[in-house]
Parts: structure tokens; C-alpha cells; sequence
């Protein structure tokens, strides 16, 4: 571990620093670089105080000077409608992730795309009786079929509502009928929110963030669960795949001394896991793998980046490579042959710096390409081929490496998988598996309450570092955390993905739980359209009341101790993300500032109205531990209006008590 001045420089993290420190003594420039020459940023931006929706704006707000744009839109309007768009760029990202995957699924049914298969008909079945799909006495792949085609009908669907609503608490469902925020369709909602906000149409704040609302619905309880779901029945359900033997977490490890010396190294980047689960399966071609020895290497290494990482760690124990701000530092290793990106958070620097390293950047995707790339496009039909074809040109490119800096054995180790229905597995073991446990640890005070920490790094904060004392502060208080996203990654970093965590970390009565069932205190649930799980395993914590009152905690999710985080968010997938949240009944805090401070108004609906309205709403808190102390304030107000509070003593989780542990 650095000391605390290096880290205090760019990144929290020690291994990604001594990175930067090489890029800085090579003149490489950096994400940090570019962020310090934006900085400081442009104030109406940071605000939401700037309209650029039609030409006679740009229009900039200056209260009390310059109230209205020429149009005559007030700070809230500008300011909503900028939020609202961009909950329509997270929804449609996700969703579209979502689509393609539904595509692929149908396609995968009627055995039009070798390679993809139907794996888990557990979950295949459990998701036709969501759509009313009959089962009985069908072949999987007749039941896939229709599954596959009633997904992709929700996206371009107009009328009604989209299904898999159906599954939340019925009182969440009423609330929001009554609101009248249910999704109709996916594509419908963010199309309405582009109609909306077009110059001179929704000029209401508070109708606006009605349909923000009804789109991050979309987002979560459609789009992304549809993207979740239907790749768990095409590659297995973590933790759960298709046979009970295998029934297991999988270890792997992190950060970027994954990379291998002697191997071939190919990084996946990017989100949708129809590539890289073939690339996957190409890597351990004989064929490649002999390839790879005739130019020198002892192997082909897979490594990932952002959430393919997480796709194919949590599937196939794939290391990860590192989380969002690490992309760049992984080709200044020197030792990346290529990096493989489809779709998200690819940051267009990796072109440039592919030119100072032999590094092939590879698009795969129509949706998403970066000049100065080599594009090799992604064919779902011959995907085994497409995978190869891209595996061959890492090969070649081995010989032509240079000098290498691998931060080696500066990885770590985790285990990941943790899906609601491993969960419920671990739980409760294989013929009692359920909630009941996770319900009965909370009333009795062991297990204080639930924390979803998920969401990206930022380069306006140093990197991982509202993260990692976040999560230790809450764990040290006994709440058990549930992760996607980066901020997965980030804490596997900090090794707090390890079952040894909770006898060092976490508080005592969580500690105990964990190690009873042999969890790490913070659980590695997948990617970012696996926020969707958490939404379901919320839902599941609610649904045990109704199966045994004793168990209850409440008939809602808003009614549970339980609460979301984003620390270092910077996409708008984050803020789609968190408005599903928030829609859903969950407290959710986010870190680095947030995008409506130009409205008053509309940030105290966001931030006080809602918890009235919908159950749930926003916070923003920079600072980690003061980030700590909200959600459990929050989580402890929950414990007292379900009478299972008892008097408890929040543990600051400060510096010295972090020093300590280092030296252990
Ligand atoms: O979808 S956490 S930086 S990688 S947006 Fe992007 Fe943020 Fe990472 Fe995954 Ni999610
Ligand atoms: Fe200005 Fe109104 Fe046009 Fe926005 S819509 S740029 S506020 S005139």
C-alpha cells in the first residue's frame, strides 16, 4: 500500500497510482489531465442551468438577473427537463442492451445462433409464468421462444403495462398506478421524454419528473431486468447455474497485476455479455490456444474492464482488470494486446493512447464506433468466429509488445456470483431457501440493514475513494452491502470481497452471520442492469412478511431498512439507475454533486417531497463518512417505525481504526 500522500493524488487505490505516476514520467496523457484542464467546469453546467434546446439559446439562468430563457423557461423547467433527459440517455442505454439481448435470445430458441444456448430452465421457467407463458409439457426452447418474443413486444409495446411491474410489492405497484407512472412500453416512455422536452411541450416540473419517473421504471423493473434475466437463462444464473452440483460463488481476482507476463493478454471492455461469453469460449480453443504458443506466449489471459468484467467474472471467474477510471491504465501496462469494446462508458482517449502502445483497439459494435480503431464487427450468427477472428489479431499482435509494466502479485483476491437466488441459496440451503434468514438476522438486530453501494468512479474525485470508507463504515455498523457496477470492483480491490473481511471489518453481529454462512459482508451481485437483482431481492425481503408475520418488515420496500448509494456516479445510466431507486421506495444517496442544484425546487421534490410521494427519494453528500451516517440514520429510522429498533452506537469508521488494519 502507497502512503497516504501518493494516494492522495489521484487514486485511492495504489496499484492504479503507480500507473499514473508511469503515464506522467512518459508525458502519457490521462483521464486525470484532461479532467484538471476542464476544471473549473462551467457553472450553468454543473447547475442543469443551461438550455441549448433550440437556437434561439443557448439560454443560461443567473437567479435574480436573468430568470427566464427567451422562451420564457424558468431555472425549474430548464432544470428538470435536463434531468429528465437524462434519465431518457440511461434508460435507452440500458434498454437497448436489454433489446439486443432479447434478440439474441429469440434467435438462441430457434437455434439460429450457434453457440448461445438455453441453460437455466429453472429461471426460464419461473420467468414464462411472469409473462403467462405455459410450460407444461413444452420443450425449452418452444418456452424460450415465446419468453424471448414477449420480452422484445414490452420495448415497442404502447398500451398497458410492462410485466415484469407485476413482480414488485403490490402496494409499490398501487402507488404507482395511482400516480399514473406505471411504464406502457420501454421505447414509449423515453420517446415521450424526448417528445416532453422538446422546446415549448412539458413546462411543469413536477409533470416532467412524473414522466423521469415512469421511464426509470421502465428502466429498472423493464429494460434492464429483461437484459438480466434472459442472459441468466442464455449463460446461467450466478452462483445458481444450471445444476446443483455446481451450485458455488466463484473466486477470482482484481486490479490490474491480473494481466499476465507471458500470456496473450485480451481485456474486454464495455457491457453486453453476447461477445464476450464467446470470446470466453474462443480463449480456450485449442486452436487458439496452440496459435498463441507459435508466437511465444504461454496462453491467452482474459481480463475485464468495467461491466463485461463483471458479466464474465460473475459467470465465469474472468478476472477483472479494474473498474472505470482503470481503462486507460491498462494499456499503459504495455503488456494489453488488445482491448475489445462494444457499447458504455468507453472512454475515446483509448484511441489516442493505443497509438502509444502496440495496443489493438477493437470496436465490435455498429452501435459504437471510434476513429483511429479497428473495427471487427460482432456477428451474433457466426459468433464463435467473430470471437476467434478478434482472438487471432490479439495473438499477432503479441510479438510486437514492448516494455512491460505490470504491477505484479499487487492483485487481489474475491469471490462474486451472489444473484438474489444465490442468496436465497446460501441462505437457506437447497430444499429451505429463502429470505427468512436474511429477514430474521435483521429483526434480531445482527444484521442492522441492507446497502445497495453501486455506480461508476468519477475523475472529478480521487479514484475509489468515497467507495471504499463508505463501505467500510457501513459494514463496520453491521450493514450487510450489496454491489454492481464499479464500485463492485472497487471494493474487490480493497479486498473486501473476501469471507475473511467479516471477522476483520465488519461489525460484530454481521461478522457473525457471515461467517455462520461463509459470505463476505459486501456481495458482488454483477453489472449495472443487475440492479435490477437487488430490486427483486428487495422485493423478496417483503414478500417473506406475507409468508410469516413473525418475519416481517413491512409491506413495502419503502418500509425496509434498507438504502442505495452511488458515491462516485458520473453517467447518466447512474442517474436512471438511482431515480428507479428512488421510484421503487429506496433512500438513495449520491456522491460527487448532483445535476438539479439550480432548482430549488425541483431538488427538494427529488430530496424531501418524494419520501411522501413515492416512498423513497434522493440525497447527494460528497464526503464518505458523512454519506455513511445518512444511510444509517436512514436505516435506523426504518428499524424504529417497525419496532425492531434497539438502542445502538454508530462506529465512525475513521482513518486510525483503517491504519490499523493495514498493519494487521
Ligand atoms: O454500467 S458503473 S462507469 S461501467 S455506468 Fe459505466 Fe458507471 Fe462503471 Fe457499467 Ni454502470
Ligand atoms: Fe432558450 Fe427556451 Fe430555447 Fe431553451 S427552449 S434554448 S430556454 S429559448
Amino acid at each position: 500500500m502507497s502512503n497516504s500522500e501518493e494516494r492522495e493524488e489521484k487514486s485511492f487505490d495504489s496499484v492504479s497510482q503507480g500507473l499514473i505516476r508511469a503515464a506522467q514520467t512518459a508525458d502519457i496523457e490521462l483521464v486525470w489531465d484532461r479532467a484538471s484542464a476542464q476544471t473549473p467546469h462551467c457553472r450553468f453546467g454543473v447547475d442543469g442551468l443551461c438550455c441549448r434546446l433550440c437556437s434561439m439559446g443557448p439560454c443560461r439562468i443567473i437567479p435574480g438577473r436573468r430568470d427566464h430563457g427567451v422562451c420564457g423557461a424558468t431555472a425549474d423547467t430548464i432544470v428538470a427537463r435536463n434531468f429528465v433527459r437524462m434519465i431518457a440517455g440511461g434508460a435507452a442505454a440500458h434498454s437497448d442492451h436489454g433489446r439486443a439481448v432479447a434478440i439474441n435470445f429469440i434467435k438462441a430458441a430457434r437455434g439460429e445462433v450457434p453457440g448461445y444456448e438455453i441453460k437455466d430452465e429453472e429461471k426460464l421457467k419461473k420467468v414464462a409464468d411472469v409473462y403467462e407463458i405455459e410450460t407444461e409439457g413444452r420443450t425449452k426452447e418452444e418456452i424460450a421462444e415465446d419468453v424471448g418474443n414477449a420480452a422484445l413486444q414490452e420495448f415497442g409495446q404502447q398500451m398497458g403495462e410492462i410485466k415484469f411491474i407485476s413482480r414488485a410489492p403490490e402496494k409499490r405497484q398501487q402507488i404507482w398506478r395511482e400516480l399514473g407512472v406505471v411504464p406502457r412500453g420501454i421505447d414509449r416512455e423515453i420517446v415521450e421524454i424526448m417528445h416532453r422536452t422538446h422546446m415549448g411541450v412539458d413546462q411543469d416540473y413536477e409533470n416532467l419528473m412524473l414522466q423521469g419517473t415512469r421511464a426509470a421504471l421502465a428502466d429498472g423493473w423493464g429494460g434492464s431486468m429483461i437484459a438480466t434475466e434472459l442472459q441468466d437463462i442464455m449463460f446461467g444464473t450466478p452462483g445458481q447455474p444450471w445444476s446443483d452440483s455446481n451450485r458455488q460463488a466463484l473466486r477470482s481476482q482484481v486490479n490490474l497485476g491480473v494481466l499476465a507476463e507471458d500470456k496473450v493478454n485480451i481485456v474486454v471492455h464495455g457491457h453486453e455479455p453476447l461477445l464476450s461469453e464467446m470470446i470466453v469460449v474462443a480463449a480456450g480453443d485449442p486452436e487458439m490456444l496452440e496459435l498463441a504458443e507459435k508466437v511465444g506466449a504461454k496462453g491467452i489471459n482474459l481480463a475485464g474492464i468495467c461491466c463485461t468484467a463483471n458479466e464474465v467474472l460473475i459467470r465465469h471467474g474472468i478476472p477483472l482488470a479494474g473498474n472505470f477510471l482503470q481503462q486507460e491504465l491498462a494499456l499503459v501496462t504495455g503488456a494489453v494486446e488488445a482491448m475489445v469494446v462494444d457499447v458504455q462508458c468507453v472512454m475515446e482517449s483509448l484511441s489516442q493512447l493505443s497509438e502509444c502502445y502496440h495496443t489493438k483497439l477493437i470496436t465490435t459494435s455498429e452501435k459504437a464506433k471510434i476513429p483511429g480503431a479497428v473495427h471487427m464487427h460482432f456477428d451474433e450468427e457466426d459468433a464463435i468466429n467473430s470471437a476467434k477472428a478478434i482472438i487471432r489479431t490479439a495473438i499477432e499482435n503479441y510479438p510486437n509488445r514492448g516494455e512491460v509494466n505490470i504491477p505484479e502479485g499487487e492483485e487481489t483476491e474475491l469471490i462474486a456470483g451472489f444473484s438474489h437466488e444465490y442468496v436465497n441459496y446460501m441462505l437457506g440451503g437447497t430444499f429451505r431457501g429463502s429470505y427468512w434468514p436474511l429477514n430474521s438476522n435483521i429483526i434480531d438486530g445482527r444484521i442492522r440493514g441492507v446497502a445497495g453501494v453501486v455506480g461508476c468512479n468519477n475523475a472529478c474525485v480521487v479514484l475509489d475513494s468515497v467507495h471504499v470508507p463508505l463501505i467500510e463504515e457501513l459494514i463496520a455498523n453491521d450493514v450487510l452491502v450489496v454491489q454492481t457496477g464499479c464500485s463492485a470492483i472497487t471494493a474487490a480491490k480493497a479486498g473486501l470481497m473476501q469471507p475473511e473481511t467479516a471477522a476483520l471489518k465488519a461489525g460484530p453481529g454481521l461478522a457473525e452471520v457471515c461467517e455462520a454462512v461463509g459470505i463476505p459482508p459486501v456481495l458482488h451481485a454483477g453489472s449495472c442492469v443487475d440492479n435490477s437483482r437487488i430490486l427483486i431481492a428487495l422485493t423478496e425481503m417483503v414478500n417473506v412478511g406475507k409468508q410469516n408475520s413473525r418475519l416481517s418488515l413491512g409491506d413495502d420496500i419503502s418500509d425496509l431498512p434498507a438504502a442505495g448509494a452511488a458515491p462516485e456516479w458520473m453517467s447518466e445510466k447512474a442517474i436512471s439507475i438511482g431515480h428507479y431507486f428512488v421510484a421503487s421506495g429506496v433512500y438513495t444517496v449520491f456522491g460527487v454533486r448532483f445535476p438539479t442544484t439550480g432548482s430549488k425546487a425541483l431538488t427538494d421534490l427529488l430530496f424531501k417531497g418524494y419520501e411522501n410521494i413515492l416512498g423513497g427519494m434522493w440525497a447527494c453528500e460528497p464526503d464518505p463518512s458523512k454519506m455513511a451516517g445518512l444511510i444509517i440514520d436512514h436505516i435506523d429510522k426504518k428499524r424504529k417505525a417497525l419496532g425492531i429498533e434497539g438502542a445502538r452506537e454508530r462506529v465512525l469508521y475513521d482513518m486510525e481504526m483503517r491504519r490499523q488494519l493495514e498493519v494487521e
